[in-house]
């Protein structure tokens, strides 16, 4: 089934220069950009994405650190896109992701995983309504073989 997933690439890795090197694997793979943007979060953003973890240990640690910096917000879309990109993404520490995973690859700390991705179709639903409107969605099919004539 063809879905759209939210993946946002968080401050640490904005920060380290990983935007290309992350979209290039979602390129790759094979599936489309249909929205992104550089933005900062805000605080009360910040805690309704993360809301199914307030109350956690962890939790104003985390708010503080997705607020600290710009992310880069996509919406992807393709083929079971959602689990697929959660495979590519890799475990929440990174120390345990496998070697080939995005966190694998390039983060050594869970408070600082290098990127965001939603996990089931009613995460992704409500991430993509909390970040982009309607209008910043593009549909448009894509055609190599035209652009290169
Ligand atoms: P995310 O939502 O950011 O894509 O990460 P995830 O699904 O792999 O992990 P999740 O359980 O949703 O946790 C959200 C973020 O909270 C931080 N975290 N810290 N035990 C801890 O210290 C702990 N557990 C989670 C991580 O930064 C994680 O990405
Ligand atoms: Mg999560």
């Amino acid at each position: 089934m063809v879905e759209k997933t939210f993946l946002m690439i968080k401050p640490d890795a904005v920060q380290r220069n990983l935007i290309g090197e992350i979209v290039t694997r979602f390129e790759r793979k094979g599936f489309k950009l249909v929205a992104a943007k550089l933005m900062t979060i805000s605080e009360p953003l910040a805690k309704q994405h993360y809301a199914e973890h307030e109350g956690k240990p962890f939790f104003n640690n985390l708010v503080s650190f997705i607020t600290s910096g710009p992310v880069f917000a996509m919406v992807w879309q393709g083929e079971n896109i959602i689990e697929s990109s959660r495979k590519m993404i890799g475990k929440t520490n990174p120390q345990e992701a496998e070697a080939g995973t995005i966190r694998g690859d390039h983060g050594i700390v869970t408070h600082r995983n290098i990127i965001h991705g939603s996990d089931s179709t009613e995460s992704a639903d409500r991430e993509i309504n909390l970040y982009f409107s309607k209008e910043e969605i593009q549909n448009y099919e894509k055609n190599v073989d035209y652009w290169l004539s």
